[in-house]
């Protein structure tokens, strides 16, 4: 365990960095790290069985440039000089415990129907296939080949995920924006109606890499494949009413996915606020909180942080694991009894750990032969400890 002098620090009106190490609650010196220390060595998930996200539209859609803008930190400007892409390029996200998977990026020109083109080894083992199509262009050659590609790779597999995300939004006016995804919406299900296949779900996300959006429907995107989705939710709802927090994401640090969040409705500020906290933190810990020779990491197990905004709101960051990361929205006189959210904090954490632990061992029983646990257990977690403030 690294122990980071600048990656705990309080940003705010009343307390300068400098003067705030040590203030901002942190794990006692001797918390354990949990299972999350080994778990890429003996629990992780073989490249091959990780779930699959497969991205496909036309060319110059946009489908590399949002590979490179969510998983590898290329800034949007950046994108303008990617080349195309000619043959399938397949990356590992395998940065959180809970997200590990493949994502293959198709060259815009594949044809289904040529020999080479394996559907069943392409779309069997896929568990979200995400159809881009450029909302700047005219959109009906897209449309036309989204039917073939839903159609084709239903067949093969019906489980899939069929996400299209109506992209390069940031070009489009609000209104035009909301008739465009009305228009693709109401096409798109009528081709596949015409086609038999009226029980195939499609979900519209409008999107662009200019702003966050594109993160926020990758998000939604990786939730579905994250079968304990529903227990984080539970957990984070309880967390949430017995601690006055308004507003709670269990963020993946390195992407800026949240892979769950409380039950109540997300809106985009909320999101964009948490995302820029998690750049400030990792940034000043990065100029700050390494050593002289540059070891260690900008994000450790006390990692810690409280911005104060102007408006009585106050923004909070805790670490959850080396991937995880809690951060919370909660109002200024919440935050007067942050011993309990502290408290509470340290038992939803335990109960990650738990679901984590769960996982591990049903990933290597699988992988052995042995037997699977569920974890039907975490389903309806008890309050876990947790102590209400409404006293
Ligand atoms: N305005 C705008 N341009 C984008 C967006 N996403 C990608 N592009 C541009 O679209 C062009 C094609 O992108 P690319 O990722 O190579 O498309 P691909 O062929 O589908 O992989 C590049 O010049 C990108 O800069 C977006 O959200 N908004
Ligand atoms: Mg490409």
């Amino acid at each position: 365990m690294i122990s980071l002098f600048g990656s705990r620090m309080s940003l705010g009106d009343d307390a300068g960095i400098v003067g705030s190490y040590g203030v901002v609650g942190s794990f006692p010196k001797d918390f354990d790290y949990g299972p999350d220390d080994h778990d890429m060595e003996n629990g992780a998930v073989p490249p091959d069985n990780r779930p699959r996200i497969l991205l496909m539209g036309l060319r110059r859609s946009g489908k590399s440039s949002i590979q490179k803008v969510v998983f590898h930190k290329m800034s949007p400007n950046e994108t303008l000089f990617l080349e195309s892409t000619n043959k399938v390029v397949k990356s590992d996200v395998n940065s959180t415990s809970f997200v590990q998977f493949q994502i293959w990026d198709f060259p815009g020109q594949i044809d289904f129907f040529d020999s080479t083109f394996d559907s069943e080894t392409i779309f069997g083992g896929c568990g979200a296939l995400v159809f881009v199509i450029d909302a700047q262009d005219d959109y009906m050659e897209a449309l036309v080949r989204l039917n073939v590609t839903v159609s084709r790779a239903f067949k093969v597999n019906p489980n899939i995920k069929f996400e299209v995300f109506i992209h390069k939004v940031d070009g489009l006016s609000d209104d035009h924006k909301i008739e465009t995804q009305r228009d693709i919406h109401q096409r798109a299900t009528d081709d596949l109606a015409d086609s038999g296949l009226d029980g195939v779900h499609l979900s519209f996300y409008l999107t662009s890499i200019y702003d966050h959006s594109i993160f926020e429907a990758f998000s939604k995107v990786v939730q579905k494949l994250i079968p304990q989705l529903g227990t984080l939710e539970n957990l984070l709802d309880i967390l949430i009413s017995n601690s006055c927090i308004e507003k709670a994401f269990l963020f993946d640090v390195d992407s800026k996915i949240y892979i769950a969040t409380d039950s109540s409705p997300v809106d985009m500020q909320s999101y964009e606020l948490c995302c820029d906290m998690i750049d400030v933190v990792i940034d000043v810990s990065c100029i700050y909180g390494l050593k002289e020779d540059g070891e260690g990491t900008a994000y450790d197990s006390e990692s810690s942080s409280v911005i104060r905004l102007n408006n009585g709101t106050i923004l909070y960051l805790k670490e959850v694991n080396r991937h995880l990361a809690l951060v919370c929205i909660l109002r200024e006189d919440s935050f007067d009894r942050q011993g309990l959210i502290d408290y509470n904090f340290l038992c939803f954490k335990k109960a990650i750990e738990e679901v984590f632990e769960v996982r591990q061992n049903s990933i290597a029983g699988s992988y052995s032969g042995g037997q699977r646990l569920s974890t039907d257990s975490f389903d309806s977690p008890k309050t876990n400890g947790a102590v209400s403030t409404k006293s």
